[in-house]
């Protein structure tokens, strides 16, 4: 019996976690900007959302924070005194704790060489996430250093955008067994950044050592970019037999469903109509960037944002899916509201890896006693509130690097200092 199994690594929310309106085409980042920030909240509600997956029986994974304000791109930008505060507040962005952002990831049994594949996104279209891949890579190394299960490159060069496993679906009968990856890239020339090039899709499945045959590669809806959803993962979410969806999540949504079929007859297309939800509500509520996981009794769970509560056609919705007794058994909601005033939901803030934990690093994986040593560092060190002003101050600097320090050591991973 094979020993994969799916392990979620969740981003610690960064101490310096801020509310600058960076993203583009984000309407959550964009409508809260300028807001005063909760770092030490959002950071907790973190670490609950992962506790509530463990107590489910699943295997929990972190990545870290990385270090912030990134002194090199301020010098780099020769960013100042006068300079537009967007340049700054990029340097102090706390944007990797979207680790659905961190890199794609091909399990072993899709890959020619038998080993789990990572490509960083180089997240090139937003300053302050092209900012991530090389920190990134360099936790990838140490969490998936392995060689002889795991294989990290490096991210794809630019200009072709990638954003990593958010635009990024596998299909399968169990983890374990071989998949279908099928790679969702946008196209440029509308209203906002088509962030995933269907190049950088491409290269990801080179790199990786797909089988050409085992892979689909579909286009976006160019409405959905166009009303904010800016990551496929903010209109479908994928595990294993089930392709959970917005209707008007792909260009050409029939398309989409027969190039996935041809090659993954199994299939099973769960599709929220415009009628019962549009797609506006679908991007406000976030009731695709979920997770859907399947626990251990074989059921499945959706793991939505707690907004999903406050509407009530989301709410009939799920409902009526839950009566008809098909794969999602559970609709839970989490509060990760910090996360979500900037665009980042459930799914956001995790990346799936489908590996035998025990080729992890295990200081990557998170248990009881490990969280209460996490949240105890976050409740000491953790800024409790960052006003829009603060960032780019000394003060704030000096506690946000003191209290990332305090956390690699309880961790003993000081090495990523
Ligand atoms: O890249 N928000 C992130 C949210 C990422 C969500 N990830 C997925 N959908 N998988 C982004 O737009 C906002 C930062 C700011 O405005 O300060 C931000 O980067």
């Amino acid at each position: 019996m094979s020993d994969l199994v799916e392990i979620n690594f969740d981003g610690i929310v960064g101490p310096s976690h801020n509310y600058a309106g960076l993203s583009l085409g984000n309407m959550a980042s964009a409508s809260h900007k300028g807001d005063a920030s909760f770092p030490r909240a959002a950071a907790l509600q973190g670490i609950a959302k992962m506790r509530g997956n463990m107590e489910r029986g699943l295997t929990q994974g972190f990545l870290l924070p990385l270090p912030r304000p990134n002194n090199r791109l301020l010098h780099e930008l020769a960013v100042g005194e006068d300079t537009d505060r967007a340049l700054l507040a990029a340097a102090w962005s706390a944007s990797s704790m979207w680790t659905a952002n961190a890199a794609t990831v091909s399990p072993a049994p899709d890959t020619a060489d038998g080993r789990c594949h990572l490509t960083p996104a180089n997240l090139v279209t937003m300053l302050h996430r092209a900012q991530e891949w090389r920190d990134t890579q360099a936790q990838l190394k140490i969490a998936f250093g392995d060689e002889r299960y795991f294989a990290v490159h490096d991210a794809v060069p630019p200009s072709f955008g990638d954003e990593g496993a958010a635009n990024h679906m596998r299909f399968c009968e169990q983890h374990g067994a071989p998949g279908v990856e099928v790679f969702v890239y946008g196209r440029p020339g509308g209203r906002f950044p088509a962030r995933q090039h269907e190049q950088a899709s491409r290269a990801v499945a080179r790199l990786h050592g797909l089988d050409p045959k085992r892979c689909v590669f579909i286009e976006q809806n160019p409405a959905a970019i166009a009303a904010g959803a800016f990551h496929n993962d903010v209109v479908a979410v994928a595990n294993e037999t089930v392709l959970f969806t917005h209707e008007r999540a792909f260009a050409d949504q029939k398309d989409a469903y027969e190039a996935i079929r041809a090659v993954f007859p199994r299939l099973h297309v769960i599709e929220v109509p415009e009628s019962a939800v549009s797609l506006d509500e679908a991007i406000r509520t976030y009731l695709f960037n979920a997770q859907l996981l399947t626990l251990p009794t074989g059921e499945m769970a959706l793991i939505v944002p707690s907004e999903c509560q406050e509407s009530a056609r989301v709410q009939a919705w799920c409902e009526r899916m839950l009566a008809t007794n098909g794969p999602i058994r559970q609709v839970i909601p989490v509060d990760v509201r910090q996360s979500m005033a900037n665009g980042g939901g459930p799914a956001c803030l995790r990346l799936r890896v489908v590996a035998d934990p025990a080729t992890v690093d295990a200081r990557f994986l998170l248990d009881e006693t490990k969280a209460d040593r996490i949240e105890s560092v976050i409740a000491q060190m953790w800024p409790e509130t960052i006003e829009p002003h603060e960032v780019g101050t000394e003060t704030l600097a000096r506690k946000v690097v003191e209290a990332r320090e305090a956390l690699l050591s309880v961790l003993s991973l000081d090495a990523l200092a």
